[in-house]
């Protein structure tokens, strides 16, 4: 099995309580990935990503080796029946067959490049590595999706609720460059697949990809939004639609995560991935309060690559 998306879970629920699980005997299943090769390529930067996966590799006795391939491999083809006399020395063809000859999974990393929507969203970099590689692929943040990421943060809010169904908000932040959608259309996806009362607010045009959204409800309204909110998930997106595409429409100030804003949820968690940039997308008073997650979130990235590498290695056992 690779895990790419939600879809190779087959049960999310029962992932996230096999994660906390691991939690509290991380070196459990050492045993597990004993002579097994953890590849991991990043095409662009990563912290909490490349060094959690590792942990996670090495709790289950796995050997890791990590490239970067954006700044050291060569630049890659991906079509079909290119005629290669300009810049790229490689197609995905031989890369992604060659890799597998040295691994037993192989963990990629590829955002979104904002040249082509259509090949973003087709998931043009996830897609050849698994069509041509042989070995299994795991999703350190693709074009569209960070699974792992999506993962850590149901783990956490599992870790953290204390309701039957806690009222979870999706919120849009300014940030002066363009970001991937990637982080919030994974969260959505298993917000919307969890007993949440789920809630996306953002300005208009910052809509999300309606099959990410699924049935969560949507407003223009960030104070309305918080109301009553028990978790608070910030992050900004670049624009989805056709026309601004991968631009920053948006850095409206009136969307930072304020102390005054946290005043209006029911003592609301605050939530986000990392890297943030502080006094930009929230005050430091709300990341610095009692109520903020970011920490804890950041170390269950290593039990979210556990369980999900975990569930790869047994695949390859059968
Ligand atoms: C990336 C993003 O927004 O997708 C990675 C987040 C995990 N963030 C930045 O590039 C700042
Ligand atoms: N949250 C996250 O994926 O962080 P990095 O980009 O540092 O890996």
């Amino acid at each position: 099995m690779n895990y790419f998306d939600i879809n190779d879970i087959d049960n999310l629920q029962q992932w996230i309580e096999e994660a906390k699980e691991l939690k509290k005997n991380p070196l459990k299943h050492k045993a597990l990935g004993e002579d097994k090769t953890l590849v991991l390529l990043f095409f662009n930067n990563s912290l909490r990503t490349r060094l959690s996966t590792q942990k996670a590799g090495l709790n289950l006795g796995m050997n890791v080796m990590v490239m970067n391939f954006g700044q050291e491999g060569w630049q890659l083809e991906y079509g079909d029946g290119e005629v290669m006399d300009q810049g790229k020395s490689e197609h995905v063809i031989e890369a992604a067959q060659v890799v597998s000859q040295y691994a037993d999974v192989i963990g990629i990393r590829a955002f979104a490049k904002f040249e082509n929507k259509e090949e973003d969203y087709q998931e043009q970099v996830l897609t050849a590595f698994m069509k041509y590689a042989s070995a299994p692929i795991l999703n350190m943040e693709s074009a569209i999706g960070h699974p792992l990421q999506a993962l850590t943060d149901m783990i956490t809010i599992s870790e953290f609720n204390t309701k039957p169904k806690p009222k979870v908000v999706l919120s849009w932040a300014p940030h002066p460059r363009a970001l991937p959608q990637a982080v919030a259309n994974s969260f959505a996806q298993y917000a919307n697949a969890s007993d949440f009362d789920f809630v996306i607010t953002h300005p208009e045009g910052y809509e999300l990809a309606p099959q990410f959204v699924g049935g969560a409800k949507v407003t223009h309204n960030q104070d309305e939004a918080f109301k009553g909110a028990d978790f608070i998930y910030v992050k900004n997106w670049s624009p989805y639609v056709d026309e601004n595409y991968g631009q920053v429409m948006n850095t409206d100030e009136n969307w930072r995560i304020s102390a005054e804003k946290m005043a209006l949820t029911n003592d609301g968690k605050f939530m986000h991935c990392l890297p943030v940039r502080r006094n930009v997308i929230v005050d430091d008073a709300v990341i610095d309060s009692e109520n903020s997650l970011v920490i804890e979130q950041a170390n269950n990235r290593t039990y979210a690559a556990q369980i999900a590498l975990k569930k790869i290695l047994e695949s390859i056992e059968k």
